[in-house]
Order: structure tokens, then sequence, then C-alpha cells
């Protein structure tokens, strides 16, 4: 029988419809009464098109969603759009378009090519988060939060642009200017909204240890290294000497000239190595001094000027200027201290000040040596004597304590505990737990974004909004710098609900990252009348399996994990821990092409030629030639993008969808090479030729049949194992080989050769859904595959091709061989016979019979 050639073109959409027509993804809020599986892919922002970048992400996803199904799950596999953001502004900005237009055409071009893909979505569940339908229900969760006190407003730093007289989005700003007005942006303070993720910084961390083994490694690390929990001690040093101009007296005022200066220190085993005391540059004590020494001044507006991020002040080099203040040391009061204001000591974290200990911190040593203080080293490591120098560089590994009074001898916990309990006696300093986690700013001064429901008003303050959703107004225009909501003549005037006194609404807008903070429970029941339907999320949650991009590792799914947290001590949700599962894949990466203007060209618009191993590119469409650049993250700005339209119109989707995940593994990055497609296009048509060639009047002769079932066990085995361990690329290695097999079993028929396609077609269903589909009907199967359940395989024929053979000489056992299952006796008794170590063995005696039971056992006669 001829084969017929496959063809995707016609066979996608056919399935498609299919599937469609039996509204075969939507499910049950309450589910069937299957066991459920909740799968999910972190939501797109609609950016404006779906590439095949994107697409690797929603396929993993499908092929966890269509095994789960088949393997008898009540599958959830919703999706929606995390749809505010800057983008659709600067369009607004750019281009004229409102935000809110350019963002739902994006949508509808997102979705159709979502669509495209095939992938098992419920779309009837599909939100976009700046649908009032969708934001109302968050302002009804902040205000939950907002009455429980959970959300507080107090002043903080934002980037401001002095010539466009506007809040700048920290992406708006490059190398310290305003991306527009190419102003050097300034720092300035407004009130903002911020919700208290510091008072689960604990729960947070402890939640991680349950993720093992489910969520990867390095990221529960990042979250952990991210909260920052550490433990050490608060020490006051009572001040000795200040300088004349600092005022004395103040009337129960805090004093900074007076009041002893606190430090945080994770290290007070080290307090009798301290030689200098540094404060932040912007700490009040600095600040107090600078008033009257221009030195000092000047240090604060330098360090001002660099970088604030902890890794920009790691890095520089350390500096300071004298305060010209002494300190007491509180465990050793003979001895004083110099004060220093220092550029790496941060004001936002413990006190703003520390206590320099060179000998044992690497960047006091630094400190110490460019400015001459002392260096004096106290905890010496094991077999170090007295003598202990530190010369190059601070020591900060174990051992035991010396040259600190009562403390000595200790190793460094006991003497941490020590030196505390001492601290506390005495009143001057008391063990303390930091995290360097903060509080979550969550005020955008932006137009497209959730509005936050809150109303000011002069009598009572900040009052909830009544009346939810507070709907963005639509007419708005982006012609003049600055928020829209807040020059808008109507929107934000309001009576105060709850005294009616004429009021201002609150004209910021929440960070994006909150809308993407629960819309997992959301999509539960995303018609529920609550922000979260009680029944339907402690049905489907926690996500079995989460699956996105590791740039997400920290914020989002910490902030995921703080708000089902929070909305769940307000009785709004169940469950804690939102993501029982948790899967971070590696990007597509493809090559760029680039003219000599510098400007990039797309894949299709290239002409690649290979001549004797070098490659050069040429652009079709101008015949000039290009330099092929680095191999680089799908992007749009790049133009190293490679839509799915084109490989439905040239391959056909199952192809595609092969190749994102054959090449490597899931959490790596796959280079799209048009090669490797066309790979997965002949694999297409290798498995539809095996299915279409099958021959149902051809039994088969038994042996090869019988070797094809095992063939057939194997392959179930190793396939299910490799989806279920997130190994695809295996899995598909797997099946590519499976295919051979069948290919060459000519002589294998009948039943084990039905057997072996539809558990071929089973197993390839999660990655080529409509080539599945195809030949399940081909090979007169009921029904569709989606409906049929998961190939199983039977251990024992799935078992290992080898066979161990216990040999045995003159009836005792002494040694054993492995062979080839199934090998006739004639070649094994050749293989025990050439076995060096059996032959050591028989030394010196003649062998009268060997006997070999197949798969079983060899037995020698000997004497
Ligand atoms: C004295 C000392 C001696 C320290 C020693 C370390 C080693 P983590 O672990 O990150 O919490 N520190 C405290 N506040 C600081 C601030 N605002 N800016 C910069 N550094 C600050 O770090 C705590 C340690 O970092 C503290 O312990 C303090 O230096 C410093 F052998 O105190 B240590
Ligand atoms: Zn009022």
């Amino acid at each position: 029988m001829a084969a017929t050639r496959y063809d995707p073109k016609t066979a996608e959409p056919r399935q498609q419809a299919r599937w469609a027509a039996a509204d075969a993804f939507s499910t049950p809020t309450q589910g069937t009464g299957k066991p459920k599986y909740y799968v999910l892919e972190m939501f797109p922002y609609p950016s404006g098109n779906i590439h095949m970048g994107h697409a690797r992400n929603y396929v993993m996803g499908d092929v966890v969603a269509r095994s789960k199904r088949a393997q008898g799950f009540d599958v959830l596999h919703p999706m929606g759009w995390d749809a505010f953001g800057l983008p659709a502004e600067n369009a607004a900005i750019e281009r004229g378009i409102h935000p809110g237009d350019w963002t739902w055409s994006n949508i509808a071009t997102m979705r159709d090519q979502l669509k495209l893909l095939g992938l098992s979505l419920d779309w009837s569940r599909e939100f976009a988060t700046c649908d009032p339908a969708y934001y109302g229900k968050q302002q009804a969760w902040f205000l939950e939060l907002f009455k429980r006190g959970l959300v507080y407003r107090k002043e903080a730093v934002v980037n401001w642009d002095p010539i466009d007289n506007t809040v700048l989005a920290n992406e708006q700003v490059v190398d310290g200017r305003g991306w527009r007005s190419g102003a050097v942006v300034e720092k300035r303070t407004l009130s903002q909204w911020f919700l208290r993720i510091t008072d689960y910084a604990d729960d947070l961390i402890e939640g991680l240890k349950e993720l093992e083994g489910r969520w990867p490694d390095k990221v529960r690390l990042m979250q952990e290294n991210w909260i920052g929990k550490s433990q050490g001690a608060t020490v006051w040093w009572p001040i000795d000497q200040a300088p004349e101009f600092l005022p004395t007296s103040d009337a129960g005022q805090p004093n900074h000239a007076r009041d002893p200066i606190e430090v945080y220190t994770t290290r007070p085993d080290t307090l009798f190595g301290a030689s200098f005391l540094a404060l932040a540059p912007d700490h009040p004590l600095t600040k107090a001094i600078a008033e009257h020494r221009p030195d000092v001044a000047a240090f604060i507006k330098a360090c001002a000027q660099t970088g604030t991020s902890e890794a920009d002040i790691e890095k520089a080099e350390k500096l300071g200027v004298d305060l010209g203040l002494r300190v007491r040391h509180p465990l050793d009061p003979e001895r004083t201290v110099g004060v220093w204001a220092a550029n790496f000591v941060l004001s936002t974290y413990g006190s703003g000040a520390i206590f320099g200990c060179p000998a044992h911190d690497q960047r006091d040593f630094e400190f110490a040596t460019k400015y001459g203080l002392p260096i004096m080293p106290v905890v010496k490591p094991d077999g170090a004597g007295d003598d202990f120098g530190v010369t190059d560089e601070a020591y900060t590994g174990p051992g035991t304590i010396f040259r600190s009074g009562f403390l000595d001898g200790l190793d460094v916990n006991a003497a941490k505990a020590e030196a505390i309990a001492r601290l506390e006696a005495q009143d001057q300093g008391k063990g303390a737990t930091l995290y360097r986690l903060r509080d979550w700013g969550v005020s955008r001064q932006r137009y497209w974004g959730c509005p936050i429901p809150i109303v000011h008003c002069p009598k009572c303050g900040a009052v909830p909004a009544a009346d939810l959703p507070v709907e963005l107004p639509k007419d708005v225009t982006f012609d003049t710098p600055g928020n829209p909501l807040d020059r808008h003549p109507t929107w934000k005037h309001v009576k105060c609900p709850s005294c009616g006194t004429d009021a201002t609404r609150e004209t910021d807008t929440l960070d994006t990252f909150v809308d993407s903070s629960w819309y997992f429970a959301r999509f539960t029941d995303p018609t529920a009348s609550e922000p979260i339907s009680p029944n339907a999320a402690d049905h489907w949650l926690p996500v079995d399996q989460y699956i996105g991009g590791v740039e997400h590792a920290v914020l989002h799914l910490l902030y995921a994990r703080f708000i089902s947290r929070a909305l769940s001590d307000a009785g709004l949700m169940t469950v804690r821990e939102p993501f029982a599962g948790l899967f971070t894949q590696g990007m597509v990466v493809h090559e760029t092409y680039r003219r000599a203007d510098g400007a990039w060209v797309e894949p299709t618009d290239v002409e690649l030629t290979n001549d004797a191993g070098k490659r050069s590119a040429r652009q079709l469409s101008t015949g000039e030639a290009l330099t092929i650049g680095d191999i680089e993250k799908m992007s749009k700005s790049k133009k190293n993008v490679v839509a799915p339209q084109e490989i439905v119109d040239t391959y056909g989707v199952d192809a595609g969808r092969l190749f994102v995940l054959s090449d490597s593994p899931p959490e790596r990055d796959v280079q799209w090479t048009p090669g490797g497609v066309e790979g997965a296009s002949r694999f297409v048509q290798r498995v539809w030729a095996e299915v279409d060639g099958y021959d149902p009047a051809f039994a088969g002769e038994a042996e090869a049949n019988a070797a094809l079932v095992r063939e057939t066990h194997k392959a179930i085995k190793a396939v299910s194992e490799g989806i279920t361990g997130f190994r695809f690329n295996s899995a598909i290695a797997k099946l590519y080989a499976f295919v051979a097999t069948i290919r060459d079993s000519a002589k294998a028929g009948g039943e084990a050769k039905r057997e072996a396609l539809k558990a071929l077609l089973g197993l390839v269903a999660p990655f080529t859904p409509h080539l599945a589909e195809e030949g399940w009907t081909r090979l007169g199967e009921e029904g569709m595959i989606l409906d049929a359940p998961w190939p199983v395989y039977d251990p024992a024929l799935a078992a290992d091709d080898e066979v161990t053979l216990p040999i045995q000489v003159n009836g005792k056992r002494r040694g054993e061989i492995r062979v080839a299952r199934g090998l006739a006796p004639a070649e094994v008794e050749a293989i025990v016979m050439a076995d060096p170590e059996v032959q050591s063995r028989l030394e010196g005696q003649t062998v009268r019979k060997i006997v070999v039971v197949k798969d079983r056992i060899v037995n020698l006669v000997v004497g």
C-alpha cells in the first residue's frame, strides 16, 4: 500500500475545528469528579505578537496538560492577558492610539496566533487584567487588605524628570536621563502606597522548604536571598566627644549629638576588633554635621551621584570622611573609637550605621587600609597562634575568639550568643533579626493601570472608595507629560464616601505586579462575584504545575506567594502556597542579521549560503550582504523572531511544537534553525507513513511481533517518564527511535503492530496533537485520541534488554554474566568459555558438559 503524504495544512485546521465543536477543553468549575490538575503558564503581556519564542512556554504547558488529561485528571489549563503597563502608554504617546485600544487590538491578534498552536486551553476562562470586571475585584481585595492594615502610605523616592515634569518608571530612565527629554533625572519624595510584605518575611522563607524538589533549587535560593534574613544584634555606642557646634541641650527631643549611635551587626563576636564606626552619608548625624562642615556636605553630595544599588556600592572604592566624633566601646569602656561617614553604608538597611572590624570584614579592611585605621584580629582559625595576623584580606572564616576579654576561647557562634547576653544585661544592645526585604511600593504615577480605590478627604483622610470598580476614564490625552488621571477635568473630584465632603480620588495606579499576583486564583472562577470563589479556588488551587521564565524567579513569584498568604489571612482564599510545582524554561534563541547601516533584518528576508564551512548571509529584498550576528533571545527589537503563521504555512504547527522541545533540555535555551524544524517535519511524515501504511491483513511473524511488543512497552515507559520528569527532549529522542524501530520491524504485524502504532500516537499526542488525531482516525479508532487513556506499559515487558545469568560449576554458584535477552544458547556458551574470569576458575580442569537454559542459567560440569 503506497503511503500518502501527510498534509498539516488541511489536517491541523480540521482537528482544531473538531476540538472546538466538541468544546473539548472547557473544564467545569467544580470538575467532573476525577482528581484535579491545574497547569498554568505565566500569562503573556499583550505586546503585539506571539512568536515561536513565546510558544515554547505554552507548548510545554500543553504537553503537561494533554498528558495529564490522558492520565485521567480533570485538567484546568486557562489563558489570559497581563494587560496593564507602560508600553501601551508609550504607544499612546508615540502614535496617538488610546492605550486601551492598542491593548485590546494586540490581544485580538495574539489570541489568534495562540490559537494556531493548537493548545488545549480553556478559552472560556480568558480575561485581561485591564478589564474592569477583573481589576474591580482586585480593588475589592485591596480595600480588604487596607482595612487590615496591610496597606499603608508613606513617603518614598521617585525618579523625576525636571523637563517633562513627570515621574518616570525605572525603565524610562536611561543612563540616568529621562527617555524622552534627555534631562538628568532627579530624586523626589512623594507620598505613596505600600503593601506590608515584610510582615510575611519569615513565612515566605518557611514556605520555601516545602517546595523543595518541586521548585528549582536556584529559584528557592534566589527568593531566600532576596528576603535576606540575617541574625545579629543592635549595639548602642555612647558618644564620648562631639564637635562643639552640635547642640547639647535637647528638651526631650532625640539628639544626634548626645544619643548613643545604634549600629546593626551580624558579628557581635568581633566587637573587640572594632576600630571605627561608619555612618551612611544620609544618616541624620552625618547630615547634622554637614551643616557645619563643607567637606562633609561635599562628601554627601558626591555619594548621592554614584549608583545606589548594592552591587554598585560593593564595586566602588571605599571612601569616607572623619566626622570628628568619638564613641565609647560598650564592652570595653576604656576604649573609644572614631566615627566616620562612609559610602558603603546604606541608610536603608539596619540603622544605617556599622561598627568597622577590618580584620574580619573585607569592606572594613579596605576602608581601614585606605585611612590608616587599626586592624585588630580577634578570631583565629584552628591551629593559629595568638600572633595570628591579617595582612592581605579580612579573615571571615570560623575559629576561636582571642584578645576579647570575656569572649576569649569561645568559638564564633558561642561568642555571638555570649556577647548578646552581655549587651542585653548591660542595656547596651540586644539580639536582632533583620530582613533585606522592604515593603512593596505599589503606587505608580501612570494612567494605564488599576486605579487605587482610595478617596482623600480633607476631614477623614484616606477613605476606601465606594462603588467598585473605580473605572479608568476613557477620555484622556497623552499630548502633555504627566499622569492623565491627575489632570482629568472631572474624574478625580468626588464626594467623600464617609462624610460627603468634597474630596479627591487617588490618582496613582497599582504596580502591574499586583495584577499578576492573584490571576491564577481568579481563573478558577473568572465570573465569581467575590474576588475569589471559595469553592472553585479550594477545588483547583494550588496550581500543580506553573511554567514560566526564570526572569520572574524573584518578584512575580514572591508577590504571588505574599498575596496568597495575605488574602488567606483575610479569609478570601484558603491556599497559602499558590504554586505547588514550578518549572522555569529556557528561551528560544535565533541568529541575528544586520545590514551595514545597522538595521536588523528578519530571517524571512535572509538567504544563507555555506561555502566550504564559511557561512554568509544576503538580504533577499535588496541583495545586500549582511553580517551574521550573535545568537540571541527572539525579540522584536532584533527582528530575529519567527511567527507561528510562518511555521503553520511552511511546516505545520506540529513540527514547530515538536522542534521547540526537541533540541535541548527544556530548562536550557534552544536555537531555532530552519534545519531543526525541517527535521521535526520529517518526523511528522515518518509517523504518518507508519500509520498510513499499516496493513491489518498482515499478521506478522511470532518472534518479530514479540520483539515489537517489548519495544512498545519500553517506549511507553521511557516517554512517560521523560514527560513527567520534564525531560521533553529525551522523550522526543525516544519517540524518534521508536518510529525507527517500527519501520524496521518489517516482519511484525497484526495486533502487535497495531498496538505499537496506537501507543506511538498516544505518546506523540501531547507534542503533535493534530497528527495524533489524524493517525487515530486513520487506524480506525473510535472518537478522539484526546479522550483515549494514556498508554500503559507492563514493567516486565518494558524491562531491560539484558539479563543476568548465574554461572554454576558442578552445581555451585560461581559467578554470573550479563548477556542480551533471548540470546541463543550456543552464543551464550561461546561468551562464557571466552570469559577470562570463568577461565581462571576452571584452571587445570576440563569442561565435560555445558548446559545453557535461555535467559536463565549456565551450568558447567567439570572434572
Ligand atoms: C560588624 C562586622 C564585623 C560585620 C565583621 C561583619 C563582619 P547582612 O549579613 O547582609 O545582614 N552592615 C550593617 N548595616 C549596614 C548598612 N546599613 N550598610 C552596609 N553594611 C551594613 O550584613 C550585616 C553586616 O553588614 C553587619 O555586620 C555590618 O557589618 C554590615 F567581622 O558588623 B557587620
Ligand atoms: Zn470625609
